[in-house]
């Protein structure tokens, strides 16, 4: 437990380093301004500062000129709603129950960047987007799954003076037309005025006037500022769209959001100086993950992850590596690091820079203060990082990753924590970034060491989440996550035990819509979710086996696309799909297939034990729609375990299907 008890406080009056500085500390000097810049989904990549040579990004690269730049800087997780938790704590968010996105909220027990700031006179606000809880406590757009209740969290409830925010991502241009599912709120209202056009420039033309205000009556401010830029879904303006002609109209969507993103940096910047508080502001900038999508992806999910392996969702380097700069003209010299550093560090640097720590403030907190990185003072990172996420293949698990890692100042370690450790990976980051060399087998004291290490860190965050880490013991409330809450066991648990032991969840029982001939559905096939790992189920009231893209098994070079719930860009014939599934209640099966096609003619046939069906795609309309349809009929006499393997016979054009699930019905007598 040791590497987590690191957080040291107040280290007393600062160092002024810049000659300007006067001789003592004004207001200004041991208060600094901080804004906390967040793009959303932005891949290492994107920007120029990190070698980008297409997307424009002049105003981000001139700022990274002016920082400290960080070469290894890192999300506290793989995905959004953890990593803005980290931000604002300095605690990992398996502390307190935010495993993922849209899951659980921001706890009141836990001490806030804001709430901390409002005590040393500083006025706060949040501005962009929110996903630390609902923002209303009778509605969510996330619809059943989100207990709108249970998780009401305002950004004001959690420290902020003002806020202009969405409960979740909108779409980036007219991001009005999201407003009946996912509104934009001020101060707790619901904002219908000024929210035509660019999404980014929405966002500042709030937080704008709000530091403008603080600046003018020279009080020290806190501005959040968590773009939605550039996740999904991507929109850009046609004079962005402009600035990319030529490009495919995919590239032209993504390219010019984060090109208007950078827009609204530079006009920050430039308020800042003509304000005249520039010098006294620590501004910094970050993405809450890495890229979405798949490399090689159509469609509009064209971000770049770098030299990195892996993409969002992911413990891979490409999930978590992200962009991050600190310009503050008054202690910062531009510069470059290597040190790794992350978003776990704002919370304790903060404190440690105003040397102040709230009564009751919950330990342990899982950053460290980079003050002493600012003063020359550390080559390398006191502590390591630690990483944990959903496992298995779900639409925000960690896609084939390991879910928990260990970031070291050299060396990175990926786990599940189970069995003998065969699986485990170790890398030496210093000399192989793309995580391509497994030293397991090589240095198998240094992964020791740190899984040793992984393990104090999982039972300190299972004594953090039962509330151990409050002034006041944690008292549940009725209907509040405990440990027994499924999401604590889906976070805690191990992927592939977990599915020997899983039982059929509602969703997954709930039975596939028979289709009637020829039904084309514009949607994912809602209702359909995977058994938990990788076995499904059959339900238990209508007998339906439902195989879904998410739970199949992938062969060859096929992938599950998540934003769309389909197995997608299935190019070569040599690929192919296969599910095991558990039957209870034997008896002759109608193969049901949803399938996606411009055109009619590609065969496949789907094979379980001696039994083979042969079938021939019929067309949808487009890869995008889904179309429920035959393949044919098999006998299952024997209740048990069964293998349901899918392979290609021959393309129609140049992909072979898009397949969004498998059912087996029932055949009544
Ligand atoms: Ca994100």
């Amino acid at each position: 437990m040791k590497f987590l008890r690191h957080f040291t406080p107040a280290l007393g009056l600062l160092v002024l380093t810049h000659a300007t500085a006067p001789a003592a500390p004004s207001a200004a000097a041991s208060h600094p301004n901080i804004i906390l810049m967040m793009a959303d989904d932005m891949g290492w990549g994107d920007p120029g500062f990190n070698g980008n040579t297409i997307i424009k990004t002049p105003n981000l690269d001139a700022m990274a000129k002016n920082s400290l730049r960080f070469d290894r800087f890192y999300s506290g997780a793989p995905v959004c709603s953890p990593t803005r938790g980290s931000c604002l704590t300095g605690r990992h968010p398996y502390r307190y129950g935010i495993w993922t996105a849209n899951e659980g909220h921001l706890r009141k027990e836990e001490i806030s960047l804001p709430e901390v700031l409002k005590t040393q006179g500083y006025t706060t606000g949040h501005f962009g987007k929110w996903h630390l809880g609902t923002l209303d406590p009778n509605f969510s757009g996330k619809g059943a799954g989100r207990d709108a209740a249970k998780n009401f969290m305002t950004p004001a409830m959690k420290g902020s003076d003002e806020w202009f925010a969405t409960e979740y991502g909108v779409r980036l241009w007219d991001p009005f037309t999201d407003a009946a599912a996912n509104p934009y709120y001020h101060n707790g209202k619901l904002e219908t005025e000024n929210l035509a056009g660019d999404d980014s420039r929405v966002v500042m033309d709030r937080a704008i006037p709000f530091i403008r205000q603080a600046a003018q009556a020279k009080t020290p401010f806190l501005a959040v500022i968590w773009f939605h830029a550039p996740h999904e879904p991507v929109a850009a303006g046609p004079e962005y769209l402009k600035m990319y002609a030529g490009r495919d109209e995919g590239e032209q969507h993504y390219y010019g959001c984060i090109t208007a993103l950078d827009e609204q940096v530079g006009r920050l910047r430039q308020e800042l100086r003509a304000l005249g508080v520039a010098d006294h502001t620590m501004l910094w900038f970050t993405s809450d993950n890495g890229p979405e999508g798949n490399a090689g992806d159509a469609g509009r999910q064209r971000g770049s992850a770098g030299p990195f392996r892996g993409r969002k969702r992911s413990l891979w380097e490409g999930g978590i590596h992200v962009p991050g700069l600190l310009e503050w003209p008054a202690r910062i010299k531009p510069g470059v690091t290597t040190v790794p550093c992350s978003t776990l560090d704002y919370f304790p640097t903060t404190l440690d820079l105003l040397g102040f720590r709230m009564k009751g403030q919950p330990e342990p907190i899982d950053g460290v203060s980079l003050v002493p990185l600012f003063e020359g003072k550390m080559t390398e990172r006191p502590v390591p990082i630690p990483f944990e996420t959903l496992g298995g293949t779900g639409s925000n698990n960690s896609r084939g990753s390991p879910r928990m890692a260990l970031v070291d100042n050299r060396y990175k370690l990926l786990t599940d924590m189970e069995g003998a450790g065969d699986k485990d990976l170790l890398f030496d980051l210093l000399a192989d970034r793309g995580e391509t060399k497994n030293l397991i087998t090589q240095r198998t004291d240094i992964a020791q060491a740190m899984k040793a290490k992984l393990a104090a860190f999982r039972e300190s965050c299972k004594r953090s989440f039962a509330g151990k880490d409050y002034a006041t013991p944690f008292a549940l409330e009725a209907g509040a996550l405990s440990p027994s809450d499924p999401g604590f066991a889906r976070g805690l648990r191990a992927t592939a035990e977990s599915a020997e032991k899983a039982t059929p969840t509602k969703a997954a029982a709930r039975p596939n819509r028979r289709a009637k001939a020829g039904a084309t559905i514009e949607s994912p096939a809602a209702g359909i979710a995977a058994a938990p790992g990788k076995i499904a189920l059959q339900n238990d009231d209508s007998g339906i086996v439902a195989l879904t893209a998410a739970a199949a098994t992938t062969h060859g070079d096929l992938t599950y696309r998540a934003d769309q719930n389909k197995i997608g860009r299935w190019s070569s014939e040599k690929d192919w799909l296969s599910w095991e599934f558990e039957l209870r209640q034997p008896g002759k099966f109608e193969v049901e297939a949803n399938i996606g096609h411009t055109e009619d003619g590609s065969v496949y046939e789907i094979f379980v034990g001696d039994q083979k069906i042969q079938s021939v795609v019929s067309a949808s309309g487009s890869h995008q729609k889904q179309k429920p349809q035959i393949a044919g009929s098999l006998n299952l006499s024997q209740p048990g375990r069964y293998t349901l393997s899918l392979k290609p016979v021959s393309k129609k054009g140049p992909v072979v299907m898009s397949l969004w699930s498998v059912s087996l019905i029932p055949v009544t007598k």
